[in-house]
């Protein structure tokens, strides 16, 4: 019980040693123009050491393993959704290639970016299965690469959450994008499918409704707050990173409900614009993203326009002050 504990923790735990970068293109000038994706799958075989073995590069067939294959088709499919949504050419908007290494480690109960490339565990088998087996998951480490290269978010407290719900939302957004769901018809859950059918839970985390992911006699339950009201002030995780990101995360749902249709076309473009826009400080309050999210509203849709209201209006409902 307790190791099943841990491993859950352990999924917001690891990235204490994650160096980011800051963006090493200066904004207005960063954007080649998207151009195919360059994948390649590594395979670490159980052991802890990168990359591992090179197993699939870019435009070779399935290989047979569920994990090489899941990773190779995420990576395509995140791709997909930066360069024809919002016209990035992978992760750093320069074409960088997407590696990722699978079997990393044994039982290995997480995935991570680590700086340059993915890295996904085969679970314990008991609390996690393989972390490939989500969309959003890959999606989501895949967005700590893109923050790097953009706003790089601190990974601490406030910012880190923020860090922490860029990747939730764009991890989102290109599992709704590849299933062609509307905001309405998504499930807005993280790492769906993850979970052992021993968990009584859904998912990671719920972007919908944070807290109500999972509640389970081992694992407890879900710790995400759902307004600054619950607010989680912690020094364990950074700060509370994968937990307070719950509140951000809700906001991003609200203006998506709200405006109705698919959340990657005008919320996700005010998300991106405001994480790629340039005008993010690396220690961004939750406050002040809220701020650049409504001034991305007014700059591509006009004040007071439905969508710079929905954004307002989200923002109040999770009681963050604009
Ligand atoms: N899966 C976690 C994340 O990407 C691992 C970590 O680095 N904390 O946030
Ligand atoms: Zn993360």
């Amino acid at each position: 019980a307790r190791a099943a504990r841990e491993a859950l923790g352990h999924v917001g735990s690891f990235q204490a040693s994650r160096t980011q970068a800051m963006p090493d293109v200066p904004s207005g000038l960063r954007h080649a123009k998207p151009g195919p994706s360059n994948r390649i799958i590594y395979d670490a075989e159980g052991s802890e050491t990168l990359p591992g073995r090179l197993v699939r590069k870019e435009g070779e067939p399935g290989t047979g393993d569920a994990a090489t294959d899941e990773a190779y088709e995420g990576l395509g499919h995140t791709h997909r959704l930066y360069a024809d949504v919002f016209g990035r050419n992978s992760i750093d908007g320069q074409g960088l290639r997407l590696d990722a290494t699978v079997h990393f480690g044994k039982l290995y109960d997480n995935a991570f970016w680590d700086g340059t490339q993915m890295v996904f565990g085969d679970g314990d088998g008991e609390v996690f299965g393989r972390f490939t087996a989500s969309l959003s998951v890959i999606g989501h480490e895949l967005a700590h690469g893109v923050t790097q290269h953009s706003a790089a978010l601190a990974y601490r407290n406030q910012a880190g959450a923020l860090n922490e719900s860029m990747s939730d939302v764009f991890g989102a957004l290109v599992e709704q994008y590849v299933k062609n769901q509307s905001a309405a018809e998504a499930s807005w859950l993280i790492g769906e499918g993850l979970f052992t059918p021993e968990v009584e839970g859904s998912a990671l985390r719920s972007m919908k409704a944070p807290g109500t992911a999972y509640d389970d006699d081992v694992l407890g339950k879900d710790p995400q707050p759902d307004s600054m009201d619950s607010y989680v002030r912690t020094s364990a995780d950074n700060g509370g990173v994968h937990i307070n990101s719950g509140i951000p995360n809700r906001a991003f749902y609200l203006v998506a409900e709200s405006l109705g249709g698919n959340a990657w076309d005008s919320p996700g473009r005010i998300w991106y614009e405001t994480l790629t826009g340039g005008s993010l400080p690396t220690t961004a309050t939750f406050s002040v993203f809220a701020r650049a999210t409504a001034a991305a509203a007014v700059e591509l849709f006009g004040s007071g326009s439905q969508e710079h209201d929905a954004v307002r209006q989200a923002w109040e409902t999770v009681k963050v002050k604009l």
